[in-house]
């Protein structure tokens, strides 16, 4: 692809998204600027288990009703197939299926595609071991063979098995496998990349140079920053926070996010917003901008009194995988006074103003329209009111007995971070 690749990627483990869900997301892109969709969720069948077979009726019918509807709005769609789990590379039936299924979702109107070849047994079958010095001969010669099958207005993007550091065998610059991609994959073919790990909290510039040198292209990142398929209870409302220099030294970023559809404004906003920022961008900044712009989706009632500032604070503790935002840290450090006895009345202070702004949140969002956001977020909700509201006791001298934790906190939240001695 030339121009800068930028969007979503549905791309997780466990329940895809539905039709509606993905006319909405559609919409929204445009909004965003954003140019492309991958359509990848690891549970459609036809998408990865079932890889050779063609989708039928209602399936059909859905799927190319969506890729008209991605292109009405100017997204890409792009359709995945992840045949890696039991391909023989070598074998022509396989060569024939592959082939054979790209033409019958190109006959849906799909115009571009990816392989993915991630989380697949390491071990090649023993047909293709005669055939290939390697894994990355093998997959190179089935993309490229697809590549060629393509229509030229067509576009192809692979993923590969060792598709972030961490995978690289024994290394980035060393890896055999990354350096036979980078030698014999088509140069037009997009090499997609999670960085120094699944879930990266950092990409250097460095790391990323080091790749595109062994690889011959400046890689598409896959980024794994907001996904949340691999850690059930924990949702990420945190901004896209990454080196804006980054943006020059990769073909295009898709974000793979949060499984719960309703949830993935802000993450998705303030990734749209990173690529439009200016030098002087901001994480922060990007978070008041995404949330104040999420905030009419909510659909609250008029006589709602929920303030934006309390749904900021909901987010800061729903963050990013590594970290909590500001409000949440400061509210953590005011929760470690109390449990200590050594409070001070602007520790108390917060609590209590913290503790309201989420109860309150929790009213509001529970008369609000947007129903499955509601849902989404309850279970959350509740469990911080439950204990900022015990700690609040404690605080004000009224609880005696010893302070019970929350059940069954996930290690790492916030509700377990506010316990923590
Ligand atoms: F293709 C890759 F770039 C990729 O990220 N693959 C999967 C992806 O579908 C999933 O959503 C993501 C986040 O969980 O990570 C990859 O899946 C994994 C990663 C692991 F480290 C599955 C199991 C793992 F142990």
């Amino acid at each position: 692809m030339n121009a800068f690749s930028l969007g979503v990627i549905e791309g997780f483990y466990g329940r895809p998204w539905t039709v509606d869900q993905r006319h909405r997301l559609f919409a929204q892109m445009r909004e965003w600027d954003m140019n492309t969709y991958l359509y990848a969720p690891k549970e459609d069948l036809k998408h990865r288990h079932h890889w050779r077979d063609p989708y039928a009726g209602l399936e059909a019918s859905d799927l190319s009703a969506l890729i008209r509807d991605a292109h009405d709005q100017g997204v890409n769609f792009v359709y995945a197939l992840a045949p890696g789990l039991d391909i023989v590379h070598s074998s022509e039936a396989d060569r024939v299926a592959l082939l054979a299924k790209l033409s019958s979702v190109a006959k849906l109107g799909a115009r571009h595609f990816a392989l993915l070849f991630d989380d697949i047994p390491p071990q090649m079958h023993a047909d293709d071991m005669q055939r290939y010095a390697g894994l990355g001969e093998a997959q190179a010669d089935v993309t490229n063979l697809a590549a060629a099958h393509l229509e030229p207005e067509s576009t192809l993007l692979f993923c590969p098995t060792e598709y972030c550091a961490r995978r690289a065998e024994p290394n980035v610059a060393q890896s055999p496998y990354l350096r036979a991609l980078g030698q014999l994959l088509e140069p037009s073919i997009g090499f997609l990349w999670t960085g120094p790990e699944v879930v990266s909290p950092e990409i250097s510039l460095h790391s990323i140079r080091e790749l595109a040198a062994v690889i011959g292209r400046k890689p598409v990142l896959w980024d794994n920053l907001h996904a949340n398929d691999y850690a059930p209870r924990r949702v990420h409302l945190g901004p896209y926070d990454r080196d804006p220099e980054l943006r020059a030294e990769v073909a295009g970023i898709l974000s793979n996010p949060n499984t719960p559809f309703e949830v993935n404004y802000p993450s998705l906003a303030s990734l749209a917003d990173y690529i439009r920022g200016a030098t002087d961008w901001t994480a922060r900044g990007s978070v008041t901008r995404a949330l104040s712009a999420w905030w009419p989706l909510l659909e609250l009632p008029p006589e709602s009194d929920v303030e934006l500032e309390d749904l900021a604070l909901l987010a800061d503790a729903l963050y990013l995988p590594h970290i909590f935002g500001d409000r949440a840290d400061k509210l953590a450090e005011a929760a470690r006074t109390v449990l200590k006895g050594r409070q001070t009345t602007s520790d108390i202070e917060r609590l209590e103003r913290d503790h309201t702004r989420l109860e309150r949140l929790l009213r509001g969002l529970a008369g609000c329209g947007n129903r499955e956001l509601f849902f989404e977020l309850h279970p959350y909700l509740i469990e911080l009111v439950d204990e900022l509201g015990r700690l609040r006791l404690r605080a004000g001298g009224r609880a005696t007995d010893a302070f019970e934790p929350f059940p069954n906190a996930r290690p790492g939240s916030l509700v377990d971070q506010l316990r923590a001695p």
